[in-house]
């Protein structure tokens, strides 16, 4: 990199050279699992595609930089990240949580890396003193999301950021819901950043893969052992996959807030809506933080029902035409989920009730369509309901 580039740069040109052997501009797909040696030991760099292959080399350069990170890490999946982030970590180790998070690292939490011998405190994150009284001297990690899923909740990252500094923990960000573009943890001191690049990075809905950066060159060390040794590493067409959809991030999230502002706010005059989480409103409680630690607000919104009938909530969604009811998010196309039966369905209900994830909860991933169409969407299928 000859000088300090800005996002849409990097996105662009941040690690990627045109191909050595070829001039070839696009990062070329290296699918191969093996690589000729002259001699023992006598290698271009590459010996065996588990422990790195040049594709994803290039995508991990690009989106480490994207996260103004030293390093990067890419994984088969978002959960295969936070896998090797918890490995960590030994028996009698534990690990202070957010109590909103995806159901998916809830369920790996409790129900593997529990049965190993960690143990994970899951608590409200509104305030850094909520966590104060859970630090004991087995803490060694602290595990935030923000804004969370589904509810939106914001996390300040620099305040758990000097509680994590003063009692020597790693904070870990995972940073999916507002991707890159939008905030970048660990300059605000983060320890490490996860990211589901299923989500926003890869952004077109066909690539599962997860991604750590993170700039401390012994836990990388470590991090780059377990991905090897664990072996959960993504495939080339993948990597060129998540390049390409990275090309277009920072247009896309533009878009993504622009929309997400309009249909929330259209939501949330909606008489048979009651709750509308989503971090641009003012009178969002951690609005503030939101405003100085994110470039925008996202388009990932949730709204309850008034009267949260699970019943209701299933009628509108299923009423849907150009938002699909389905998994995941962050993809150009507008999805609606309904938590409390899918994303978090793994979560204990007492548990989910706690952070607000009601019988009616559901959750919008706004994509970049107009506007206007998805707000006439959602106008129907609300005018249908009984
Ligand atoms: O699906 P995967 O790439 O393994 O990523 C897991 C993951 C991690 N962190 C967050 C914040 C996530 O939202 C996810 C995956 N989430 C969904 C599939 C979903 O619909 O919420």
């Amino acid at each position: 990199m000859k000088k300090k580039m800005r996002f849409a740069t990097k996105a662009i040109h941040a690690g990627l050279d045109p191909d050595p052997a070829t001039g070839a501009v696009m990062t070329p797909i290296y699918q191969t699992t093996t690589y000729a040696q002259a001699r023992p030991g006598d290698h271009k760099g590459f010996e065996y595609s588990r422990s790195g292959n040049p594709t994803r080399s290039a995508l991990e350069k690009n989106l480490a930089a994207l996260e103004n990170a030293h390093f990067g890490l890419a994984f088969a999946s978002g959960l295969a990240a936070i896998d090797a982030c918890i490995r960590l970590l030994n028996p009698g180790d534990e690990v202070i949580s957010t109590n909103n998070l995806y159901g998916g690292t809830y369920r790996q939490f409790t129900q593997i890396h529990d049965r190993y011998g960690v143990k994970f405190h899951f608590t409200g994150m509104d305030r850094v003193d909520q966590i104060l009284p859970l630090i004991s001297n087995n803490t060694k990690m602290l595990w935030v999301e923000t804004p969370t899923n589904p509810t939106m909740n914001i996390i300040d990252i620099k305040a758990f950021a000097q509680v994590a500094k003063e009692n020597d923990l790693i904070l870990v960000v995972d940073n999916t819901f507002s991707s890159p573009y939008l905030q970048n943890p660990l300059d605000l001191g983060a320890g490490i950043v996860m990211h589901s690049v299923t989500k926003y990075i890869g952004g077109h809905s066909d690539v599962v893969m997860g991604f750590l950066a993170l700039n401390d060159e012994a836990l990388h060390k470590e991090l780059k052992f377990i991905q090897n040794s664990a072996g959960a590493v993504c495939g080339p067409m993948d990597a060129f996959l998540a390049l390409r959809g990275i090309k277009t991030l920072h247009l896309r999230m533009q878009r993504h807030c622009e929309n997400g502002s309009k249909v929330a706010h259209w939501l949330r005059k909606h008489d048979r809506v009651d709750n509308v989480y989503w971090p641009g409103f003012e009178d969002h409680p951690n609005h503030a933080v939101a405003k100085a630690q994110m470039k925008g607000f996202g388009g990932m919104i949730s709204f309850s029902l008034k009267g949260d009938q699970l019943e209701e909530a299933f009628e509108l969604v299923s009423r849907l035409q150009v938002f699909t009811l389905a998994e995941s998010l962050g993809g150009v196309e507008s999805l609606a989920g309904h938590p409390a039966t899918m994303t978090h369905a793994s979560i204990p209900k007492e548990e989910r009730a706690k952070t607000g994830i009601t019988d009616s909860l559901i959750r919008l991933s706004v994509g970049i369509e107009d506007a206007d169409d998805l707000i006439e969407d959602l106008e129907q299928a609300f005018s249908a309901l009984p």
